[in-house]
């Protein structure tokens, strides 16, 4: 594929080997990069159009919503529920699955998003993005139920995510590696930037919020102080460190130069009764998948994220990505007690 093409032509030129190809995940995907671009220039305007701030409500998470939270839900939601590509929806925003209208054709696909992650950001102007992950509605299910989403990581068939940065991105992998499309707004097209993308196995930059320390584990604790002990210590090698508090712009970063992310568990949110803060259906899967497809690992800590069985739409993990080599200790030093 020639770097400078079109999202619409990449996709329907992957899509054309495919035997029973029938044009619909085109059409899902064309349906996204719609409801991305149409973030895009919300989020680009901001207080120009009173979007910023917060809506005044909670989600099931006990989250204050953001109005652009709430805006960029309906969006996603109206550019996927009337096409027929899709059997049903799951958002971060939303306390149940939605079920399609009645009249909505139905289609073969579920998908599972958060409209707009790291939504704390949008009131200071720093990047925001959307998370999506692809799974197929199992055979003959028109009308899905919460049970039916509850697969896996490894039975995604697509994920990605729509950076809103100084550039909008929308970096995306169907399993066949990860690539990169650059919204060229006077054009109102994403165009193939960068393909291929791979994340080197050894890195010297984290990820972590370190107001969180004293509630860590050991081996996180561990890891940490090798990292900032620099060449003396164990790593032998000195490591910078980075934490933009969004997760989409810190695995933009992990792809574009390398490093290692992590949202451990800790006794902060095990006192909630949850395991981590970040979510495994619509957050720590899809990023883990493109992770995955870049040559990097993604684990819990304990276990890789994609083998999880999910129990519940908005269940939490704790996730620990990146650099390969770096995952692999850090999965060491847990597994080491
Ligand atoms: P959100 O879905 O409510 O926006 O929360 C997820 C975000 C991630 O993007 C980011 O990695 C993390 O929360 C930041 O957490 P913290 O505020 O603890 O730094
Ligand atoms: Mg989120």
């Amino acid at each position: 594929m020639h770097i400078g093409t079109t999202l619409t032509n990449y996709i329907i030129e992957t899509q054309r080997g495919i035997q029973g190809a029938t044009g619909e995940f085109t059409g899902l995907l064309n349906d996204i990069a719609t409801a991305c671009k149409k973030i895009s220039a919300l989020v680009d305007k901001g207080d120009l159009v009173g979007v910023l701030g917060s809506a005044g409500s909670e989600n099931v998470q006990g989250e204050t919503q953001k109005k652009l939270d709430v805006i960029t839900n309906e969006v996603f939601i109206e550019a996927l529920s009337h096409n027929g590509h899709v059997a049903g929806l799951a958002s971060e925003e939303m306390d149940e699955i939605l079920e399609l209208p009645k009249d909505a054709p139905r289609g073969h696909y579920l998908v599972l998003f958060d409209p707009l992650d790291g939504s704390s950001n949008i009131d200071v102007n720093v990047s925001v993005g959307t998370i999506f992950s692809i799974l197929k509605a199992p055979e003959g299910v028109q009308d899905p139920k919460t049970e039916d989403f509850l697969q896996p990581g490894t039975t995604q068939v697509a994920a990605g995510y729509c950076l809103y940065g100084p550039s909008t991105m929308m970096v995306l992998t169907t399993g066949q590696g990860v690539n990169m499309f650059t919204l060229d707004k006077d054009f109102g097209e994403f165009l193939l930037t960068k393909e291929k993308v791979h994340i080197p196995e050894d890195t010297q930059e984290f990820a972590i919020n370190m107001s969180n320390m004293r509630f860590w584990e050991a081996p996180i604790k561990r890891y940490v102080d090798e990292c900032l002990a620099g060449k003396e210590g164990a790593l032998g090698k000195d490591y910078n460190m980075r934490w933009v508090a969004s997760m989409v712009a810190e695995v933009h970063r992990i792809l574009s130069r390398g490093g290692i992310f992590m949202y451990p568990l800790d006794s902060k949110t095990t006192a909630k009764g949850q395991e981590g803060k970040l979510r495994l259906m619509y957050e720590a899967n899809p990023m883990s998948y493109i992770v995955e497809q870049a040559g990097g690992a993604s684990t819990t800590g304990r276990q890789r994220i994609m083998d999880l069985p999910p129990k519940d739409i908005h269940q939490r993990v704790p996730v620990v990505l990146g650099a390969k080599n770096d995952v692999e200790r850090v999965t060491r030093y847990h597994n080491e007690g």
